[in-house]
C-alpha cells in the first residue's frame, strides 16, 4: 500500500483533527498543502478533490474521501495501531454523538465567532464574540456532561471525540476570553491539559 495524502493546510482545525488522527495510529503520511483562502480562489484541481472546496481531502491508493469524520474512521479502521473507537455500541455512539455536536455547535462558535473575530479583526463583531461565547459555554458544558470518568472523554480509550475536540478548543484558548471560559469546566481543562501534553498534539501544533 501506498503512503496516503492529506490535502491542506497546517492552520486548519479539521486538517490538524485528520493529522492527529494519523499521528496517533502511527501512519506514514504526505501533507500536500492547500490553500483554500488564496487570493485568486481554489485551486481548480483540488475541486475534484473536495467540490465544496473545504480542508482537509484524503487519498489513499487511489481511494478519495473528504469530510473529516469519514477521513479519521477510515484511518482507524483500515490501517494497524491502536484502536480510536469503542467497541461497546453505546460509547461508540456517545463518540460519534461528541464528535457531531462539535461538528453542528463548537467549531463555529469556538473557532469563527471568537478566536478567529477578536484574533484577525481590526474591529471585531463583540456581539458576534458574546453570541458565540454563549454557544461555546453551552458546548463545554455539554461535552462536560457527556464525558466519562477517567482521562479522555470515553473514559480509559483515547478516541476520535478526543482528536476531534482537542485541535477546535486548542483554536479556542488562543483568547483570553476562551482561557477563562474552558477554566469554568475544571474536568474539561484538565483533560486538554493531558491532550496537549500528546506527542501527536505537540508534532501538529502551527508556529505561529
Ligand atoms: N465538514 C468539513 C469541514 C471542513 C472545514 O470547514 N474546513 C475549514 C478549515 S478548518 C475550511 O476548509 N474552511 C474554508 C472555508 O470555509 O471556505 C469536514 O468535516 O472536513
Amino acid at each position: 500500500m501506498t503512503k496516503p495524502i492529506l490535502y491542506g493546510a497546517d492552520h486548519s482545525v479539521y486538517v490538524r483533527i485528520a493529522r492527529m488522527t494519523l499521528e496517533e495510529k502511527g501512519i506514514d503520511y504526505e501533507l500536500v498543502p492547500v490553500d483554500v483562502f488564496a487570493a485568486d480562489g481554489i485551486p481548480g484541481w483540488y475541486l475534484e478533490h473536495h467540490p465544496f472546496g473545504r480542508i482537509p481531502a484524503f487519498e489513499h491508493d487511489g481511494f478519495r474521501l473528504f469530510e473529516t469524520g469519514a477521513i479519521t474512521r477510515y484511518a482507524d479502521e483500515a490501517f494497524d495501531g491502536p484502536a480510536l473507537q469503542p467497541k461497546d455500541p453505546r460509547a461508540r455512539a456517545r463518540m460519534n454523538q461528541i464528535i457531531g455536536m462539535l461538528d453542528a455547535y463548537a467549531y463555529r462558535s469556538m473557532v469563527w465567532d471568537v478566536a478567529v473575530e477578536r484574533l484577525e479583526k481590526e474591529a471585531p463583531d463583540e456581539a458576534m464574540i458574546a453570541s458565540g461565547l454563549s454557544h461555546a459555554s453551552t458546548a463545554l458544558r455539554t461535552l462536560s456532561s457527556l464525558k466519562a470518568p477517567g482521562p479522555w472523554l470515553l473514559g480509559d480509550q483515547l478516541t476520535l471525540a478526543d482528536l476531534h475536540a482537542a485541535p477546535i478548543i486548542g483554536y479556542f484558548v488562543k483568547v483570553a476570553e476562551g482561557q477563562s471560559l474552558l477554566a469554568r469546566f475544571a474536568d474539561i481543562e484538565d483533560w486538554y491539559a493531558r491532550m496537549a501534553e500528546r506527542a501527536s498534539f505537540a508534532k501538529t501544533e502551527k508556529a505561529d
